[in-house]
């Protein structure tokens, strides 16, 4: 499970974490350790929430461990599922939808791993839908961080099964007709033994709640709301990063006063806006775990 040494910063060459740093470069922040240095640069566009929400999973994982060696990321497709080939640990990109098929064979043959899935709500919700609820319902001990932007980014910005009534998109030209899904709700109704949400406004917060669900023992389930500036954004002219940041936090009295102030959100209430949905740890339980089931741990180390 070693990574590709030409993944890594050149040792004691430039870069972060080079030896070779002069002393007055300052040091490199820790989230930077995990960074694929050699995958830069990144192909998030300017301003998206994802890399808000990346970030903050690196520093809480350079928080907690010295090397990602015995962790493992897998995840599906969409610039949400891109970003695990930027963390330098065991990495699995697999196919649309399947993540946390791939990352259930990966735990059940190696238990004693650390599994995350990072997903989109395409992804997790759309086409894996299926694989998300049994995923749940198993118990199988993974972490899933699902990034909700409410929209399919990577291709153009189609209506996704979280897109809230209203907004347009580009499948939705008219407005979205359907009503969307409360992913959160629905994985604990599958059965699901930690559930959170947490939003890009809040990295800090959603740190917290990511270490929580890697040590919970059993399927946790993170969904975490970020922003698609690119299509969602731009598609029902919410502004930028920043004001889709900010819109995140209505209905605290000093967001919505600074809302009012900026003139891309001055119409706020009469464009579709995100419901204000219920943030933190929504459910933890304790039940038995697929491996347990299967007598698996222990039985190889
Ligand atoms: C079998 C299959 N169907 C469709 C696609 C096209 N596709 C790639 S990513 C994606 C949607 C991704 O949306 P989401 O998971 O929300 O990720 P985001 O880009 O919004 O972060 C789709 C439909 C594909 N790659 N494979
Ligand atoms: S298309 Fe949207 S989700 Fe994808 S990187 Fe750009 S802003 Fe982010
Ligand atoms: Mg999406």
């Amino acid at each position: 499970m070693k990574l590709e040494s030409a993944l890594r910063p050149p040792a004691g060459g430039p870069g972060p974490g080079g030896a070779g740093r002069s002393p007055e470069e300052p040091e490199p922040s820790a989230e930077k350790r995990f960074l694929r240095h050699g995958m830069m640069p990144h192909m998030l566009c300017p301003g998206c929430g994802h890399g808000i929400v990346f970030e903050a999973m690196l520093r809480a994982l350079a928080g907690r461990y010295e090397s990602l060696d015995e962790v493992a990321f897998v995840a599906g497709i969409g610039c949400s599922s891109r970003v695990v080939g930027y963390v330098d640990a065991c990495t699995l990109h697999t196919t649309h939808g399947r993540p946390l098929t791939f990352a259930t064979g990966l735990k059940l043959a190696r238990p004693e791993l650390t599994v995350v899935v990072v997903t989109g709500d395409g992804d997790g919700l759309s086409i894996g839908g299926n694989h998300l609820i049994h995923a749940a319902r198993r118990n199988v001990d993974l972490t899933c961080v699902l990034f909700n932007n409410e929209i399919y980014g990577m291709t153009g910005g189609q209506l996704a099964p979280t897109t809230i009534t209203g907004a347009y998109t580009s499948t939705s030209p008219a407005g979205n007709a359907e009503s969307p899904f409360d992913a959160a709700r629905l994985v604990e109704a599958a059965g699901a033994t930690f559930v959170a949400r947490a939003q890009s406004y809040r990295p800090r917060d959603f740190e917290e709640l990511f270490l929580r669900a890697l040590d919970h023992k059993g399927f946790s389930f993170v969904e975490v709301m970020t922003d698609c500036t690119e299509y969602f954004g731009r598609t029902n002219r919410l502004g930028n990063g920043a004001d889709l940041l900010f819109s995140q936090a209505r209905m605290e009295p000093e967001i919505d006063a600074d809302l009012a102030g900026r003139p891309t959100l001055k119409q706020l209430a009469a464009k579709p806006v995100r419901p204000v949905l219920e943030m933190g740890v929504l459910h933890e339980s304790n039940r038995g775990t697929l491996e347990e089931a299967m007598h698996l741990l222990g039985a190889r180390s």
